[in-house]
């Protein structure tokens, strides 16, 4: 059976949920931000609205870049994600109902196989644009929807057009599709494999797929070079991962007091990491990045990361880090207290010394 997938992108995902809580914001440059409490504007841009974009601001960025970028009316805000996960959460049970098989991506985008349910591309189509009203009308946000015939160029379809788009590539059009495009879109293709490529001459997916093998597998090896062909030419097989396991585990609490006191913090975190590590055991997820987040007496949350080489499930590696990070946040921040606090470990494997696609 010809198999139709459809991938849903929500756009700029975390700003629309600012907007949405406060429609006030709507028609300005919005940008959130990931504080990183070391001085006022330090910490990166996480995203902003496409008003924002049109003044160059983008994810990644520096908050101080973002500030010289911006117009009076933008307005910068903390991210909080405890709001987005909860409209997260809303978002994906919509998306869920409409699919035969259904595989949460990230916070913000899924897979759908729609293959039975749609029968064809002009009835994948119609589903689309239901999907895409349905999903507006439930949760007052807008998504781009790609759909195609597997995973890897559904996922390139949605982020074709945005925000609001609808991208739809039908059966053997795949190559032609993304020929045109960037090398860089295809998964794996970082910058530093984009600069190899463009020493070949490589610059777009149609580049990729008229290259010379050979020259490929002097430069990346037979592996890289088999993904490349088939990439390339939009071929992917890989089935959607229905239970794949959450992207992150992570738990919050409210302090009894506002406390800036790390003997009085650190139990706490303690307790947190405990639940967290019997989450991790359960699901048999190892982990490389552990985080903190710290609200204040004023309501504003600051989070602190730190990812390791090696994947691991060790609790007291996960006691000390969050006390660690905590301390060094308490201490550049000497003036706040904290109402609640939280730690979540992320950037999950299933084994100790899994390789991620991009080492191999
Ligand atoms: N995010 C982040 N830091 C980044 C990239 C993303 O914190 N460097 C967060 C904020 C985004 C969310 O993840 O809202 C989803 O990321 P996307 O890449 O899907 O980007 P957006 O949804 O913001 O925008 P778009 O409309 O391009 O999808
Ligand atoms: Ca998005
Ligand atoms: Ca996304």
């Amino acid at each position: 059976m010809q198999r139709i997938i459809l991938h849903v992108d929500l756009d700029y995902f975390f700003a629309q949920c600012e907007e949405l809580r406060n429609p006030s914001l709507k028609g300005k440059p919005v940008v959130v931000c990931v504080y990183s409490g070391r001085s006022e504007d330090s910490g990166a841009v996480s995203t902003a609205n496409y008003e924002a974009r049109k003044l160059g601001i983008k994810s990644g960025i520096p908050i101080a870049f973002a500030k010289r970028s911006a117009s009076p009316e933008t307005v910068f805000l903390p991210v909080d994600f405890d709001f987005y996960s909860e409209k997260s959460e809303q978002v994906m049970e919509v998306l869920r109902s409409f699919a035969d098989v259904f595989e949460q991506a990230s916070v913000d985008e899924a897979y759908l196989d729609v293959s039975s349910k749609a029968k064809n591309f002009s009835g994948a189509k119609s589903l689309a644009e239901k999907i895409k009203s349905e999903l507006k009308e439930k949760t007052g946000l807008t998504c781009s929807v790609g759909i195609a015939s597997n995973k890897l160029v559904a996922k390139i379809a949605s982020d074709f057009l945005k925000p609001s788009g609808l991208t739809m590539v039908e059966p053997r059009k795949e190559a032609e599709f993304l020929a045109p495009l960037k090398a860089s879109r295809l998964l794996g293709i970082g910058k530093k494999t984009t600069e190899r490529l463009e020493n070949l001459g490589i610059k777009t997916i149609g580049d990729l797929a008229n290259a010379s093998p050979s020259v490929l597998t002097d430069e990346f090896g037979r592996n890289w070079t088999d993904y490349f062909k088939q990439s390339a030419l939009g071929i992917d097989e890989s089935p959607l991962e229905p239970f794949r396991e959450a992207q992150q585990i992570s738990r919050i609490t409210t302090l009894k007091q506002d406390s800036n006191e790390i003997s009085f913090i650190a139990p706490v975190l303690d307790f947190l990491s405990e639940e967290i590590i019997e989450s991790a055991k359960a699901e048999q997820l190892f982990f490389r990045t552990i985080s903190i987040t710290a609200i204040t007496s004023k309501l504003e949350t600051h989070t602190k990361s730190k990812t390791f080489e090696q994947p691991t499930q060790s609790l007291e590696l996960l006691k000390s880090t969050a006390r660690e990070l905590m301390q060094n946040f308490l201490s550049q921040n000497p003036e706040l207290k904290l109402r609640r606090v939280g730690a979540r470990i992320s950037n999950f494997s299933k084994k100790e010394n899994q390789k991620t696609l991009a080492e191999f």
